[in-house]
């Protein structure tokens, strides 16, 4: 039996991880990367499970792969892999790919300073800086169109009580939980807590809410649980925990979280086109967010945002994969 063998550049955008698979991917079928997506998920999730759970990774872990663009005009193409499935899209992956991309040359950007790349939600466009030294410093992403999906959803979560919650798309569908009477800001709320009763948020919002994106019925389902509060860093303007998989919390400010909190803002009257956003995560690491312009997205007004962060690459792992190991595919302790 073969042992498969990943080559793969660990790095982190912010603090949470971004494993990137230079080398042993799968060869994906499809003419986007919205298909080739559904073509990893059928055929070859085991690559994801193995890279991303234990023992090779671990809850938070996360990371993507890399591919030519499907139209030779775009830079390169990611499809994104976590220890919660296969994301249409992920901005703290987006930053840490990029950055890891141009450091180690495995992309020759068309124009310097801009890259156009494919994700399985949409194309992005991305303006990065990089020293003289090679070293990336930073990347805006601009990402998809984001939209206030419901607002005002109501739950009962197990031991919390009664929520009061908004849903918004940044690339991925977040229950956005705003202080209320049972929940008096993430400020006064424990990790524990987050990792306690997020899954129950989620399970209740599921049963409320339906949420298919209207350019893409393959992106659907609220997989991501965003509790916000007040900012603890100078310069943030809010802080926020993004919880999804299993057990992970966001190390980062979440890319597309940001870009969900910042479309919900705007629907609300709360963020306008031009005003810049700083968000700040659990470990107060900040994403600079803006709102670049407004679009529809069906028959949703949304936005187009755009968030700013850096990544800083921490290693090369040559991950292998033997099929004899017992837990070649990983597992989670749940
Ligand atoms: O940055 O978009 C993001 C993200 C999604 C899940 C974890 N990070």
């Amino acid at each position: 039996m073969t042992i498969h063998t990943f080559h793969c550049i660990d790095a982190h955008t912010c603090g949470n991880p971004v494993r990137l698979v230079a080398k042993g991917g799968p060869t994906l079928h499809g003419t986007s990367m919205s298909e080739k997506r559904q073509d990893f998920i059928q055929h070859h999730d085991w690559v994801r499970t193995s890279l991303m759970f234990e023992p090779r990774g671990h809850a938070m872990m996360s990371g993507s792969i890399l591919y030519p663009p499907n139209d030779p005009a775009h830079d390169g193409a990611i499809l994104f892999i976590e220890t919660s499935g296969c994301l249409p899209m992920c901005g703290h992956g987006t930053i840490g790919t990029v950055t890891t991309a141009l450091q180690e040359g495995l992309w020759q950007p068309k124009q310097l300073g801009q890259l156009n790349l494919e994700v399985p939600a949409g194309l992005i466009q991305v303006e990065y800086k990089q020293n003289p030294q090679g070293q990336v410093e930073h990347v805006k992403i601009y990402n998809v169109a984001s939209y206030l999906a419901h607002q005002g959803l109501e739950i009962d979560c197990p031991d919390l009580g009664h929520l009061t919650i908004d849903v918004a798309y940044g690339g991925n569908y977040y229950a956005i939980i705003e202080p209320q009477e049972n929940f008096a800001g993430l400020q006064e709320f424990s990790a524990a807590q987050v990792l306690r009763y997020s899954p129950l948020v989620r399970d209740a919002i599921n049963k409320v809410a339906t949420c298919v994106h209207p350019n893409d019925p393959s992106v659907n389902g609220i997989s991501h649980v965003m509790w916000t509060g007040t900012a603890q860093q100078k310069g943030s303007h809010a802080a926020n925990a993004v919880f999804y998989g299993s057990g992970a919390i966001d190390r980062s400010p979440c890319g597309t979280g940001t870009s969900a909190r910042m479309a919900q803002l705007h629907a609300k009257g709360q963020l306008k086109p031009g005003q810049e956003f700083v968000h700040e995560s659990i470990i107060g690491s900040q994403f600079v967010g803006r709102i670049e312009s407004t679009t529809q997205v069906g028959s949703y007004g949304a936005i187009m945002p755009s968030v700013q962060g850096w990544a800083q690459v921490t290693g090369y792992n040559k991950i292998l994969v033997d099929p004899q190991d017992p837990y070649a595919h990983g597992f989670e302790v749940t």
